[in-house]
């Protein structure tokens, strides 16, 4: 049997404790509280969990010890949490550690699943979430820098996420600088569903989709380089051409891919969980066992100036992934349209990416 892969998964209790506030004052209140209690259990880190003890991250044969932490007030939760994990039996799971401290909860680790992080909240401006966020991530690159195993690899998920994984890198300086990824696999596969939903063909018969740049509403979805592949003759033709709406990928496809995020959150009235976790997971299994051939995916990588973006900014690339490294997909035709977006969202990166530092000068 192979040895267990230790995880850490930050923010695992997937709490929202504004939530928990409202629950109790409506169980307080006598108020019906189903729905609430649906909300409160709901989130990325209670969705990932179950996925990496099934072996959907590293595979069915890989054994592995989560790593659980959360804050203080969540504690009980992420207790709630690991009571299910036994619950479950899953027998690739060899331990399971729930703390509250950052120190203890990175200790040993292989890989870090960066979920936790302080969300916007109504009426907060981009600077106050991203001075959280920027306190949090200096301080859990520090831990991580000390105590996790020298080749850990690493995925920021919690917004910004190219910019906390910019700081993550900043403030762990052992951990090579190609280890720290954010995750934009979720925008990626977004882009694939439209495809497969606007040509009428399974989804997994689309690929080559690249997000480029930052997970916010500047990214850019591109399909200008997607392949359908015929599941029978294996005939690959372009997606571009089969869609023959170049209207339709320059307008209704971005804003589609862009706000689906909203999207979600308008119907569900929470933000995407369940897409959200698997996305996790392909984007740690293709960068650890490999891209299938001819196939690329989106990830946040430290920008070697590749397509001319500045080097150092953390901006979601095309890449193949071998033998546990990425690298960025070279030689791919940019048109005009796809210039300018490219350079907008890095743009925007960069901005950021000044607003991070002059929160860690106050
Ligand atoms: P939740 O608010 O449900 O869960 C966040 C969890 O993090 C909570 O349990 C909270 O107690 C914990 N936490 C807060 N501060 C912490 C700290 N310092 N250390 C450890 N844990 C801490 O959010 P959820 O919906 O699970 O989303 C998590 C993050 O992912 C958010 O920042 C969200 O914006 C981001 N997203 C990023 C996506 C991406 O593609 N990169 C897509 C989905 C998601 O929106």
């Amino acid at each position: 049997e192979k040895k267990p892969v230790k995880v850490l998964v930050t923010g695992a209790a997937g709490m929202r404790i504004w939530l928990s506030f409202l629950y109790i004052l409506l169980i307080s209140s006598n108020v019906c509280y189903n729905h609430i209690y649906f909300d409160i259990i709901g989130q990325i880190g209670y969705a990932l969990v179950p996925m990496i003890a099934r072996g959907l991250m590293l595979g069915p044969d890989q054994p592995v010890i989560l790593h659980m932490l959360d804050i203080e007030p969540a504690a009980e939760a992420l207790e709630a949490v690991k009571m299910e994990l036994a619950d479950s039996a899953f027998s690739l799971l060899k331990g399971v550690l729930a703390t509250t401290d950052v120190v203890e909860a990175c200790n040993g680790v292989d890989i870090a699943l960066m979920v936790g992080g302080f969300p916007r909240k109504d009426g907060m401006e981009r600077k106050d979430v991203m001075k959280k966020n920027v306190a949090i991530y200096k301080a859990q690159a520090s831990a991580l820098e000390q105590h996790a195993a020298a080749n850990c690899k690493v995925v920021v998920v919690a917004n910004p996420a190219n910019t906390n994984a910019l700081i993550l890198r900043e403030f762990a300086p052992s951990i090579p600088p190609k280890n720290i990824t954010c995750l934009t696999r979720l925008d990626h596969n977004r882009a694939l569903g439209q495809i497969s939903e606007k040509l009428n063909v399974p989804v997994s018969s689309v690929k080559n989709v690249i997000v480029w740049g930052n997970h916010s509403s500047t990214q850019y979805p591109d399909a200008n380089h997607a392949i359908i592949v015929d599941p029978g003759s294996g005939r690959e033709r372009s997606a571009r051409e089969m869609v023959a709406d170049d209207n339709w990928l320059k307008t209704e496809f971005q804003t589609i891919v862009r706000q689906r995020g909203a999207a979600i959150i308008k119907a569900r009235k929470l933000s995407s969980a369940l897409s959200a976790a698997s996305a996790v997971c392909d984007h740690m299994r293709d960068w650890i066992l490999g891209t299938p051939k001819g196939t690329w995916v989106s990830m946040g990588v430290c920008s070697d100036g590749s397509y001319g973006i500045e080097p150092g900014l953390l901006y979601s690339f095309p890449v193949t992934c071998r033998k546990g490294q990425w690298s960025i997909v070279q030689g791919l035709n940019i048109d005009e349209f796809s210039r300018a977006r490219m350079d907008a969202t890095a743009k925007e990166l960069a901005e950021e990416k000044l607003m991070a530092y002059s929160c860690l000068q106050v």
